[in-house]
């Protein structure tokens, strides 16, 4: 991982928070270990995906479940083997290679907790392991040469469950790396918006972001969603147009920056001139405070889901966008009409992170409220999750359009949503550490930094 200079004096603090997140790692995995009967865990970092018939190969990934152990997420075919009672193996993978350059043997804050052993590939991985693998549980792709490699189990979903359930309740060192990518996602952020005041189109927005995050696209934890105008209505818009609009109404962005193998995921709106959408973008962004204000451990996020609903129905009407009042509009589902997405995820190593539903590792899953098939996170929160508060409020035309033909059509504005619709839609998006009083907003203190110039 290559720490960024426009993050300063990261390192102190994460060399002495990374050693206390490795040890309490170390104890959860081996508690799960002997829960589920292993001896010792594998884990890959993952596999090169090759194009059909080329040479060349997708952008890496890292998977999340070897990120955890290192901030490496830059390397294929390295393994991390953990046998508790001994010091973590780093298998490092160090080709020799003449194509390609090798990454260098890691030196960081986090390199002196492992023995690290270089690899030149996998014949050799599989020589650094011990004899028997039989007692080891294996995390990652199955590669073509695994089956030789006679692991106990691969993938194996209870201790899959295991692992990923305490993954909701980040580290004091996972906080430092997550409100750096804040940081750096803020910085990204505020070019952007000088980019979207400028009349840039989407691709130049874009190519600000990154500029200011100091990060290439395939470094950053998701795909920017970058709207200029009507685009903001779909949800996961992905096109970047390379030419601006003749008439620039808005802007919806949704992009977030890594850190450590960390992510954030920051949304913000921006209308081009003062009127009824810039006051709506307000009205979002009170909801979305007050939303903030409920977070707490011990809160039900469905509540939080529905709650979002009830603020949202308010919203509308004194935006006269519905005539009905506000029980009905949630009866009616009209507010899903507008708001068709879940009220936010956990975050982490994933931008939409692992285990959003368990009850408990081995206690099944809580099911969505009715009607709400796209939340993404049902549990109770708890000190160290790390959520997302993403409320929106959409002209998205086929929802308006199944709207207008049934019995909804009577309780929305439409004259009030056809002068609104060319301007896309709304979202605002923090990334919250809960506590046990309340929580710390991420983002907004990395915006409140930035603007200071820290
Ligand atoms: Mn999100």
């Amino acid at each position: 991982m290559s720490l960024s200079p426009l993050v300063p004096a990261a390192r102190e603090p994460l060399a002495a928070l990374f050693g206390p997140h490795l040890a309490a790692l170390g104890q959860r995995t081996a508690a799960a270990l002997e829960s589920c009967g292993y001896e010792a865990l594998l884990v890959h970092s993952g596999s090169l995906l090759p194009v059909f018939q080329d040479d060349r190969t997708y952008p890496f990934e890292a998977n999340a479940p070897f990120k955890v152990w290192t901030p490496l997420a830059e390397v294929p075919d390295c393994f991390v083997h953990v046998q508790p009672g001994h010091r973590p193996r780093l298998l490092f993978h160090r080709p020799t290679d003449y194509w390609y350059k090798p990454a260098p043997l890691p030196q960081d804050y986090w390199t002196a907790h492992f023995e690290i052993v270089p690899c030149t590939d996998l014949t050799a991985a599989r020589a650094a392991l011990p004899r028997s693998l039989a007692r080891t549980a294996y995390l990652g792709e199955d590669f073509g040469t695994l089956a030789a490699w006679n692991v106990g189990e691969v993938n194996p979903p209870r201790l899959i469950r295991h692992l990923d359930f305490p993954r909701a309740m980040k580290s004091p060192y996972e906080l430092a790396c997550l409100r750096a990518a804040n940081r750096l996602g803020a910085l990204g952020h505020l070019a952007a918006e000088r980019a979207f005041t400028d009349g840039a189109a989407e691709f130049d927005i874009e190519l600000a972001f990154l500029a200011a995050c100091g990060q290439r696209e395939q470094d950053l934890p998701y795909n920017p969603i970058i709207a200029l105008n009507e685009n903001g209505a779909v949800l996961h818009y992905q096109v970047l147009e390379k030419r601006a609009p003749q008439t620039r109404r808005s802007l919806l962005i949704d992009a977030g920056a890594e850190f450590g193998g960390y992510a954030s995921d920051i949304t913000r709106t921006y209308a081009a001139a003062a009127g009824d959408f810039a006051a709506l973008i307000q009205a979002m962004d009170t909801l979305q405070q007050s939303l903030c204000a409920h977070v707490k451990a011990g809160v039900d996020w469905r509540e939080v889901h529905l709650l979002a609903h009830q603020l949202l129905a308010h919203v509308l009407r004194d935006a006269d966008l519905i005539s009905c009042d506000p029980d009905e509009a949630i009866a009616s589902g009209v507010t899903r009409v507008f708001l068709p997405h879940g009220i936010g995820h956990l975050l982490g190593l994933e931008v939409h992170d692992a285990g959003g539903f368990m009850r408990s590792p081995d206690g099944g899953d809580i099911a969505r409220p009715e009607g709400h098939p796209y939340l993404r996170l049902t549990r109770t929160l708890a000190p160290g999750f790390v959520v997302t508060m993403e409320p929106g409020l959409y002209f998205i035309e086929p929802l308006l359009a199944a709207a207008r033909a049934d019995a909804r059509a009577r309780l929305i504005r439409w004259s009030r949503v056809d002068s609104l619709q060319p301007c896309g839609g709304i979202r605002v998006e923090d990334d919250l550490a809960v506590s046990a009083t309340g929580c710390e907003n991420l983002t907004r203190d990395a915006f409140a930094a930035a603007h200071n110039g820290r």
